[in-house]
């Protein structure tokens, strides 16, 4: 198949590309492009040439899969500047997504025209890279300093209509007439004749850099992408001569390549894809159609659940026991939807419609006809039992029994009813409304459209969802459980909490392990007892100190949960190690690293072992969508490589840990 063809419609040459699925720049597209501008340029009969594209997209970018592989065919550079100096106006007629090196190709074409559900823009800053085929240089020419430097940092596409306000496009076409309207836009600039980008001025006030700095800062911390970005919109502004401007952006440009960002940005790119691919699905699978939700439980957790799907048009039948926590758990819900209508997120119109899809019941029969059942009760086998029992003799066949449980055996679970293959676990993580992250737990005996339907169903609701085996804690909660107890040692052998916690936020955590029990209660499994003072946890909720919820845990809060380092616990940690007759050293926060992560680690490599994940890449998912894992270093796995198997394995063996055979054999 050819990936690029042209035709000539009278005195208009159509250049086409076709390179499913998103028509990305690969070597062969660049040269049918090379070759395509060859001909219309080299044709007195053709007086203008319109760029456009086959299937559901513009170029969507350059071709991901060819990064860091020996180059091949003519560089983007070289059919950009090509295109940009040519003699006869060159069109691009954009429609679905014309994205980085996809809107860089456009901006090189001297007038643009596109449907109106067309969404343009330069997403490299989610792969830790800014847009290096002159889109830094270009934009600022077309749509000035400002909008530039919002789209460069952030990297979110503008609409069509956003985009003709702005000068990025030149004209809307009829959404359903793209080739039509683009020929005949293309023969009104023949008299008009090309337009380069190049020769336009930079407009606009460069203010904007700081200010979008101190907007996200917190947001950007610990990025390189988003700043180089800035710096080469600056350079822009400083340079009247693209020429100029277009080596600070090469230079930019090849330093985010070569740097562990972007190859860890990259890598998470494909990992959130392949995670959706269900390993030995049998090829025939169909979907079971889910038209209606039912969820057990109106707590913290089941609330969350619940809005995702009102959220995404799909009824719900919400149940709880007891009718003020029903009352409770439903005006939590329409809370917080009314808290983000007032932050302009949606209407109130939109808030009344998505209330409206929800039914709230005290009664499981209610759950008869749904056609997926979410259980999000407390973690106690013998009340999911029973519950799971119950559906069994209520609801519909065909239906999906899920359980929210975060560590249980979701096989015993399923033991309970007649219809094991009906039952998996569907893991949220929390706050349920907001993370992207969803466990899909497949048990032995869950069936393949059971598992392929949760696993759509969660993309439906925005979520990435990866699957995971039956295990203790399933992927993530397995692994986070090996961090905690050394976490807990640290403490014991003289470091403090906000030593141990700081080394996580500097690595990029949102928090570290004390802050997380802080948030978690600390009080949680705690006997109640503050005569017998067993573990540190003991002393602590003896001391009354059970975490945020009473604004004293390891940390003391204060009214609006601001955290500062506790003397008073810090004493009780002292006096704990002292009578525990544990001698007090400097730790160092390598050995933070080394003593916290490095088990995780490992616990990947078991859990793969085992086959609890399909593929290291999903263990990656789980932690950079479910547990702030930053992204820019790519998921303990990833991470784990960079750092270097040999490394870790000897550390983990001077610490007597058991380490996994598939990363001794990688060291
Ligand atoms: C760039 O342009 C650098 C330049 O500035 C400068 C260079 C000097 N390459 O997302 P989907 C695959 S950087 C290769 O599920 P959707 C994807 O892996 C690029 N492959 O579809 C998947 O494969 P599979 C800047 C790519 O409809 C399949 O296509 N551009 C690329 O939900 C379908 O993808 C971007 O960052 C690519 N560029 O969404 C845009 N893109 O089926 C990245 C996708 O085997 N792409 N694939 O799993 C997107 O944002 C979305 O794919 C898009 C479609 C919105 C286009």
């Amino acid at each position: 198949m050819q990936s690029v063809s042209t035709h000539i419609e009278g005195d208009v040459l159509v250049v086409l590309v076709n390179n499913p699925p998103v028509n990305a720049l690969s070597w062969h597209v660049r040269q049918g492009l090379k070759d395509g501008f060859e001909q219309g340029l080299a044709d007195p009969a053709i007086k203008a040439i319109v760029l456009r594209c086959e299937g559901q997209t513009f170029i969507a970018g350059a071709d991901i899969t060819e990064f860091g592989k020996p180059p091949q065919g003519p560089d983007f550079a070289s059919v950009l500047n090509q295109m940009e100096t040519a003699s006869k106006p060159i069109i691009a007629a954009i429609h679905g997504t014309a994205l980085g090196g996809g809107l860089e190709t456009a901006l090189c074409c001297h007038y643009r025209i596109a449907v109106p559900s067309a969404k343009l823009g330069v997403p490299e800053v989610k792969l830790g890279l800014l847009p290096g085929g002159g889109g830094t240089q270009r934009l600022p020419r077309v749509v000035g300093i400002e909008q530039a430097a919002v789209m460069c940092s952030l990297g979110e596409p503008i609409s069509a209509k956003k985009a003709l306000e702005t000068g990025l496009v030149d004209a809307l076409a009829q959404e359903n007439d793209l080739a039509g309207d683009a020929l005949r836009f293309a023969r009104d600039m023949i008299a008009k004749g090309p337009r380069p980008t190049r020769d336009r001025p930079v407009t606009g006030d460069i203010g904007i850099v700081e200010k979008l700095k101190a907007e996200n800062g917190r947001k950007w911390k610990g990025f390189d992408a988003p700043y180089a970005n800035l710096r080469c919109v600056e350079a822009a502004a400083a340079h009247a001569n693209i020429d100029d401007g277009l080596k600070v952006e090469r230079e930019e440009f090849l330093k985010l390549m070569a740097g562990s960002q972007s190859a860890a940005q990259r890598h998470m790119f494909f990992a959130e894809r392949q995670a959706a691919k269900i390993d030995g699905l049998p090829k025939d699978t169909s979907l079971r159609e889910i038209r209606k939700v039912g969820v057990i439980g109106a707590g913290t957790m089941g609330g969350g659940i619940t809005m995702n799907f009102l959220a995404t048009g799909i009824p719900v039948t919400i149940v709880e026991m007891q009718q003020d926590a029903l009352d409770r758990g439903v005006g939590i819900i329409r809370k917080n939807y009314e808290a983000s209508a007032a932050k302009g997120r949606f209407t109130q119109e939109k808030v009344e419609q998505m209330m409206g899809l929800l039914t709230p019941s005290l009664s499981l029969d209610d759950l008869a006809e749904c056609d997926l059942i979410i259980e999000a009760i407390y973690e106690n086998m013998d009340v999911k039992k029973e519950v799971f029992g119950k559906l069994d003799r209520i609801v519909k066949q065909g239906a999906i029994l899920a359980s929210n449980t975060s560590y249980l055996d979701v096989n015993e679970i399923a033991s309970a009813t007649a219809r094991p293959q009906d039952v998996l676990g569907m893991h949220f993580f929390s706050p349920a409304n907001v993370m992207k992250l969803l466990e899909v737990v497949r048990g032995d005996k869950t069936a393949p459209d059971a598992l392929a339907t949760a696993m759509a169903i969660g993309k439906k609701i925005g979520k990435i969802a990866v699957v995971a085996g039956v295990c203790h804690g399933f992927i993530g909660n397995r692994m986070l459980s090996k961090r905690q107890a050394p976490a807990n040692a640290l403490l014991m052998e003289g470091a403090l909490p906000e030593q141990v916690d700081k080394v996580f936020t500097d690595f990029g955590m949102p928090m570290g392990p004390f802050q997380m029990s802080d948030l978690a209660g600390l009080d949680i499994g705690w006997h109640r007892d503050p005569s017998k003072v067993e573990t540190l946890r003991d002393a602590l909720c003896a001391a009354g100190r059970f975490g945020q919820k009473n604004g004293k845990g390891f940390y003391d809060y204060d009214e609006k949960r601001n955290r500062t380092p506790s003397a008073e616990a810090n004493a009780i940690i002292e006096d704990f190690r002292a009578r525990s007759n544990m001698p007090k050293r400097d730790i160092s926060d390598q050995e933070i690293i080394e003593r916290c992560i490095y088990p995780m680690v490992n616990e990947g490599y078991l859990i793969l072992e085992e086959g609890k994940a399909q593929r290291a890449s999903d263990i990656d998912v789980v932690w950079v969508y479910g547990y702030g894992w930053p992204v820019y270093r790519g998921g303990p796995m990833f991470w784990g490589d960079l750092e270097g198997a040999g490394k870790i394995v000897s550390a983990l063996e001077k610490q007597g840990i058991k380490v996994a055979d598939s990363l001794k054999a990688k060291a």
